[in-house]
């Protein structure tokens, strides 16, 4: 009786939450239909109970970036706290100061926060909000890659170094050349090439992109033309730098055309992650105002993409985000919801198992029954 109370509790301010931020959504001309996917979100998710418990309790986190080294699991999150910054559509209430490394033995075993991995204060060049973190493996040497802003309030992407895969991580002195927007993620390809893809728009920045060079002022396409498009790049052997130009990565639908800008549900927003499942590619995303993880196939790393469908479907709370990871011989989808705070800016990370059917196509979650 009393989980049910608590629960009704949480849903109520994540009702709360969501309201309260998609009220604050200047974009509302633009993406006309959000208030209406949210209140069918919350709506849902009301009388429903989640399918995975939060992680981890004692700190917020939130963006999982999911990896196994050496047979153990390690996680990348954001991590999440109060910094009492009002909310708006640039996700400035997002003011992340620091990465902790969660780390698991099993899938189903307990997840320790190993402290301090990097602090934004040991990154000469960062002036605010380490928004969602990934890592790699590679030269003896584990690499984290996280964007954050610049002192002059731009978006790039840094990578940091360690002997270990918890940290503590020293930073590189400057960002990885040629990176802008956030959301970095790295994959690695069967042959030992690394790729990163990354982006995202609104309060991600790569609508001020367009010309190649950063222009403070939003360039959003007409809902009528190709939808701004995540970015790939491959990594030189060093790991800190590109390897030739970056590039775009197409996205299209069943009839081969690009995803328009309109197609809320099904074109880019941010949360790029890559895997490669029975010699396919899988680029998977967050649709962002339409709340949706969704996933397109391909046949090489650079694309293009034919968009499938849906991975997860809304959870509690603005933001969604994900990783996808094979343990074991099992695959899982690592994601966030609001559980434990009923705050859009005060996540938690979760895991569950993803299955595809014979066809290579992944089974839709509902993160809540
Ligand atoms: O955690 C801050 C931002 O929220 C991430 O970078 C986005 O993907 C969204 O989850």
């Amino acid at each position: 009786m009393i989980s049910i109370s608590i629960n009704k509790l949480v849903l109520s301010l994540t009702i709360f939450a969501c309201v309260a931020f998609a009220s604050c959504n200047n974009e509302g001309e633009k993406t006309a239909g959000n208030d209406s996917t949210e209140a069918k979100t919350t709506a849902l998710a009301d009388t429903l109970k989640p399918i995975s418990e939060p992680l981890i309790s004692t700190i917020y986190t939130a963006d999982p970036s999911a990896h196994v080294f050496n047979g153990k699991i390690y996680i990348y999150p954001s991590h999440d706290y109060e910094a009492g910054i009002p909310q708006d559509d640039l996700g400035s209430h997002f003011a992340m100061k620091d990465y902790h490394v969660l780390s698991m033995d099993s899938i189903t075993g307990k997840a320790t926060d190993n402290g301090v991995a990097l602090d934004i204060k040991d990154v000469p060049w960062a002036g605010r909000q380490m928004w969602a973190p990934d890592a790699a493996f590679a030269n003896n040497t584990y690499y984290l890659y996280f964007p954050v802003k610049d002192k002059k309030d731009v978006f790039h992407i840094g990578a940091a170094t360690s002997s270990s895969p918890v940290g503590p991580f020293k930073a590189e002195p400057n960002p990885i050349a040629g990176t802008y927007s956030m959301d970095p993620a790295v994959f690695k390809d069967d042959d030992g090439s690394y790729y990163m893809y990354f982006g995202g728009i609104w309060g991600g920045q790569l609508q001020r992109w367009s010309t190649g060079k950063y222009v403070a002022k939003d360039e959003y396409p007409a809902d009528d033309q190709p939808a701004l498009t995540p970015k790939v790049a491959k990594m030189n052997k060093n790991m800190v730098s590109f390897d030739g130009k970056v590039k775009d990565l197409v996205i299209q639908d069943e009839n081969g055309k690009p995803l328009l800008a309109g197609d809320s549900t099904r074109r880019f927003f941010e949360a790029s992650w890559m895997h490669k499942y029975n010699g396919k590619y899988y680029f998977s995303y967050s649709t962002g105002n339409t709340h949706y993880i969704v996933y397109a196939m391909g046949d090489n790393p650079w694309g293009p993409f034919t968009y499938k469908g849906v991975v997860l479907n809304p959870v509690r709370g603005w933001t969604n985000h994900h990783s996808i990871v094979e343990v074991n011989g099992k695959w899982y989808l690592f994601y966030h919801d609001v559980q434990l705070s009923g705050q859009t800016h005060l996540r938690n990370v979760k895991v569950t198992e993803l299955h595809y059917r014979p066809d290579g196509t992944i089974e839709t979650i509902d993160p809540y029954k």
